[in-house]
């Protein structure tokens, strides 16, 4: 074929629909019910995501795109990266930021994302604005394991994991993923992080619930796709969406609350499931870190920090580490 990228797809063809199915199903039968928030992204759900970043109430997305401005130039020259990892790459808007510091010609870009759309979307505008990149687009779940494809060893490579993407591990699972991590680095590689940071519990909850109901619709979302996807029958009307602090453990929680008792069948699950009247769900955790706190993350799991740049008014930092 004429692709002018590379393109390898590392899930098998049920990949998708094995881990709703086993998310599903464990998540809806266990106290409290709590499902992992992959499964907000259909075409819909993505379209309300890009609607959230524009929100006055969440200033994450715009914040690291700022930070990413400021220190692109920075990041390409302690690094002197040839080539980039981009772990859930989605559109690729902030890699570009990363790409043209580098540099694009003869630089390797290796996309990471499950959704093959994405990935073919993104891949396609880059060839074309960047010529003489050298694009390698990889299908792949990175949460499960990691196997990047064979580059030729040209020079260090830089990992980027932006968005606060890991705040969606929990904190016990955020060692091991970044050991993981660490593993595949070689001693000039580097690995760049974007995290959300700790603020008031008003400016932090509100982020998860917008004055105009974005974040509730695609909350919601997750419903639509159960039923369309595992043939459910969730009236999302008999749900409330919540946005809850939890500083035990510095995240946020999205929920969704039964507004009455009720019985929901999943029908590809042979499933019934029970909800009591203002039982609570939880559909997403989203961590929230300290400057400190995310230092000594990566210091625990044998990653080294060469520089931790901050937004302190809106709250978000980006930090590079080796390993
Ligand atoms: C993309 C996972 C970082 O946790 O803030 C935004 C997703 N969920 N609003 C986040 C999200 C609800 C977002 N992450």
């Amino acid at each position: 074929d004429n692709r002018a990228y590379g393109y390898t797809d590392t899930l098998e063809a049920e990949h998708y629909a094995k881990a709703l199915r086993a998310d599903i199903s464990d998540g809806l039968t266990r106290t409290p019910k709590s499902t992992a928030p992959t499964w907000f992204y259909d075409a819909r759900g993505s379209e309300l995501f890009e609607e959230i970043t524009q929100l006055p109430e969440y200033p994450l997305w715009r914040a690291e795109l700022g930070l990413l401005q400021l220190h692109a130039q920075d990041i390409a020259v302690r690094t002197g990266a040839r080539s980039l990892v981009e772990l859930g790459s989605g559109s690729s808007t902030k890699s570009k930021l990363i790409i043209e510091a580098l540099d694009p010609v003869g630089l390797h870009y290796v996309p990471v994302d499950v959704s093959a759309d994405a990935l073919h979307q993104a891949s396609a505008q880059l060839v074309q604005d960047y010529p003489g990149i050298r694009l390698h687009a990889l299908r792949a779940d990175f949460t499960a394991s990691l196997v990047l494809p064979t580059l030729p060893e040209d020079g260090p490579r830089l990992i980027a994991f932006l968005g606060s993407t890991l705040g969606n591990f929990r904190r016990p699972a955020r060692g091991p993923f970044l050991r993981g991590l660490r593993d595949i680095m070689r001693p000039e590689d580097f690995l760049l992080i974007g995290a959300d940071l700790v603020k008031t519990e008003q400016e932090m909850t509100a982020a998860y619930d917008d004055a105009q109901g974005v974040t509730a619709a695609f909350d919601k979302n997750l419903l639509h796709v159960l039923n369309r996807e595992l043939n459910a029958d969730f009236d999302p009307d008999t749900f409330d969406h919540v946005s809850v602090w939890n500083s035990t453990e510095s995240h946020i929680e999205m929920r969704l609350r039964s507004r009455a008792e009720q019985l929901v069948k999943i029908r590809d699950l042979d499933l019934a499931v029970h909800f009591a009247r203002g039982e609570e769900w939880i559909t997403e955790r989203s961590a929230k870190f300290t400057q400190d706190g995310l230092q000594e993350e990566m210091t625990g799991a044998g990653l080294r920090t060469n520089q931790l740049w901050a937004d302190t008014n809106a709250g978000f930092a980006l930090i590079l580490v080796t390993a």
